[in-house]
């Protein structure tokens, strides 16, 4: 009983910020309206809510839209000279918030703060007909924010200060079913700043790292880490570009998004092939890798329940570790700069993050990078 008691204590102690999972994805774009049609039409998001101009706000406008249990929140501003213009103006669209759902929005701050975070917003309270939310946040890498949200006396469809968005125009998911990880590109000597960042302010842990010997094709090195909260919920993968023979891809990166930001947002899906023949026929174009991937494949991963010709002219990427495998793909950039883009990843037992398939990837980003002029 005792040693149950001390066990139970020292979990608690070490994970002083627990986490429910990722609340919203805020990001800001230059039209809001058209980015969340862009999101329902090809990747299968529903309306959710609306705040703006019908809701009494003057200056900005957002639109939510969700799928399972991942939330988008688009916001562009109405006028110009706003923070968000600004930000928009120095970054173009790209990912301003990550939500974390926590039970306690004051207790998650104060332990950050004291712990060195830079607060962003202080806790307060919002409130509607619904109940109340509690959210506090705090600075990350480059303008990126992390923000706490204690939902647990809160029965409405998003959050207070927004409405619902009726529409009659939701077309069917394409079965995404939430983050599984979020990865942040940071600046060439950043990334222990940010691996102890997440340690000591977040209680995160650092479950895997990369290096330039793991990730280097002809052109590109960079080195990764992946830091994750106590439970496994939120995984934050950090890449800082190492020297390589040319620009690598992190580094087109920073030069495009003007500093540090999110690079990726891996959704997961529990039927790749099904999710990835959907999004294709909406249009969302995907990196391909040669088509002498497949021919190795089946010695490289043995035994998985898919038919590799299947996954063949999908592009779907497969690696296996100690606890399983996975499949992954990315879609090529989803915004007018090089920068964003989304992972779609299907586990079946793997907890890595597809080593085996660096190098053919970041071949395949390289060739997108030759067209672009910017390798
Ligand atoms: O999240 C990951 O680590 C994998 C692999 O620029 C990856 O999705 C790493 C870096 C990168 C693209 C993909
Ligand atoms: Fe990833």
């Amino acid at each position: 009983m005792e040693t149950t008691a001390t066990a139970e204590k020292t979990q608690e102690a070490q994970d002083f910020m627990p986490i429910n999972g990722t609340d919203y994805l805020e990001l800001y774009v230059s039209n809001a309206k058209q980015a969340a049609h862009f999101y329902r039409s090809a990747f299968g998001f529903k309306a959710l809510a609306y705040a703006g101009l019908e809701t009494g706000i003057k200056d900005r406008e957002s639109y939510v839209v969700v799928q399972d249990k991942i939330r988008l929140v688009l916001t562009s501003p109405l006028r110009s000279g706003t923070v968000i213009g600004e930000h928009i103006d120095k970054h173009g669209d790209g990912v301003k918030v990550t939500a974390l759902w926590v039970d306690d929005a004051t207790h998650a701050y104060n332990e950050a703060v004291k712990r060195g975070a830079k607060s962003f917003m202080e806790p307060n309270t919002i409130e509607d007909k619904h109940g109340k939310v509690v959210q506090s946040g705090i600075h990350t890498y480059g303008e990126v924010v992390h923000i706490f949200i204690e939902r647990n006396d809160y029965d409405g469809i998003f959050l207070p200060g927004y409405r619902e968005w009726n529409t009659e125009y939701n077309p069917e998911p394409v079965g995404l079913k939430y983050v599984d990880h979020m990865v942040g590109n940071v600046e060439l000597g950043d990334m222990d700043k940010y691996v102890k960042f997440y340690e000591e302010v977040m209680g995160f842990k650092q479950i895997m790292s990369f290096d330039d010997k793991d990730i280097s094709t002809k052109y590109t090195a960079l080195m990764s880490k992946v830091m994750s909260n106590g439970n496994g919920r939120i995984k934050f993968p950090i890449n800082e570009p190492a020297a390589g023979l040319k620009k690598s891809q992190v580094d087109e990166y920073l030069e495009f998004y003007e500093g540090a930001g999110v690079q990726h947002i891996a959704v997961a899906t529990d039927n790749i092939i099904q999710t990835v023949t959907d999004l294709k026929n909406r249009g969302i174009e995907f990196l391909k890798v040669p088509d002498t991937y497949y021919d190795a494949l089946a010695e490289r991963v043995g035994e998985i329940d898919e038919d590799i010709e299947a996954l063949r002219p999908l592009g779907i990427l497969v690696d296996r570790d100690d606890e399983g495998y996975l499949l992954q793909i990315f879609t090529k950039t989803v915004q007018a700069r090089p920068t964003m883009f989304f992972e779609i990843i299907q586990r079946k037992g793997a907890t890595s993050f597809g080593k085996g398939n660096f190098k053919a990837l970041f071949e395949a980003l390289e060739k997108e990078q030759e067209l672009r002029g910017t390798l």
